[in-house]
């Protein structure tokens, strides 16, 4: 696919995706959704990726869907608009390597929630966030109202969503919605830190981690209980991952996975 929104760059088992439409602030149009669907895919079968980073180009990270496309939609068109991004976004949380948002400006309305299906934010101290979608008569349409409610708790979730208030980086940070904020010219730095920590790891490990919690989340505390133990069971055994950590450990030495 010939890509003219998205940037990928990919470096020590890091895929770095950036969103490029500056002019309209990198609001997500169909063209987006259907870049984003092909790179999950090529993302998912290169076996160097360990981790993929979602960042914005210009001032924003993304201020939300495409307003100029939405307007003239019909019912049925708004319906599947909604279904095209809400399966874009979780098909993130269906990777088996973390995928890390790194916001650098307005994450609002539709950019709050592709940041919301990432596995976890790093935010820039000039980030934005918000859920504007009732200034225009819309609410969210890419899960934001289940996600937002799952990572900041009920009053602050409907808070946002009820008065489209735009919050920045420390509010996001208190509410949960981020988990760690840097000055905007650390941000990428910090970023690729972090993602290096994963890197490092095993990796059959990382995406155990991620299907075990994201799943969990899913199911009920036992299903999740027992979902961990038959993981956790799997890293064990001959040539298996847990195996060749612990060994390593015992012999004072790095693992190689
Ligand atoms: N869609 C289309 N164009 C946009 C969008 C957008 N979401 N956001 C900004 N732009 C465009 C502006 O129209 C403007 O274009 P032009 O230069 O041609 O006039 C350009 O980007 C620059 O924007 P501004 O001049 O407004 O820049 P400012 O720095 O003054 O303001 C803001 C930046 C605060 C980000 C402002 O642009 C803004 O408020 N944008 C809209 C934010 C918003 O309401 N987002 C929510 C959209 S709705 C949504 O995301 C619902 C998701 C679920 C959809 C479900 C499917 C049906």
């Amino acid at each position: 696919m010939n890509y003219e929104i998205l940037n990928t760059e990919i470096n020590d088992g890091i895929a770095v995706v950036t969103i490029s439409r500056p002019k309209a602030m990198n609001a997500l149009n169909t063209r987006f959704f259907n870049e984003m669907d092909q790179l999950v895919v090529e993302i998912s079968a290169n076996k160097d990726v360990k981790v993929m980073v979602i960042t914005g180009d210009g001032k924003a990270f993304v201020a939300g869907a495409d307003i100029a496309e939405m307007v003239n939609k019909n019912s049925e068109e708004g319906k599947s608009f909604s279904e095209l991004g809400q399966n874009t976004f979780s098909s993130f949380g269906k990777m088996d390597i973390p995928v890390i948002a790194a916001i650098n400006g307005f994450a609002l309305g539709g950019g709050l929630e592709l940041a919301m299906g990432c596995d976890f934010r790093l935010a820039s101290t000039k980030a934005k966030f918000g859920q504007p979608e009732v200034n225009l008569g819309l609410i969210p349409g890419y899960a934001g109202t289940q996600r937002l409610p799952r990572l900041t708790g009920m009053g602050d979730a409907l808070y946002l969503l009820l008065t489209a208030d735009m919050i920045g980086a420390q509010d996001a940070l208190r509410m949960g919605l981020v988990q760690k904020v840097f000055e905007p010219e650390e941000l990428m730095k910090e970023t690729m830190k972090i993602a290096g920590l994963i890197v490092a790891k095993g990796p059959q490990a990382i995406k155990k981690v991620k299907k075990v919690v994201r799943e969990g989340l899913e199911s009920s505390f036992c299903e999740g209980e027992k979902l961990e133990a038959q993981e956790f069971g799997t890293l064990f055994g001959e040539g298996n991952e847990g195996k060749v950590g612990m060994t390593a450990f015992l012999e004072k030495r790095k693992p190689e996975w």
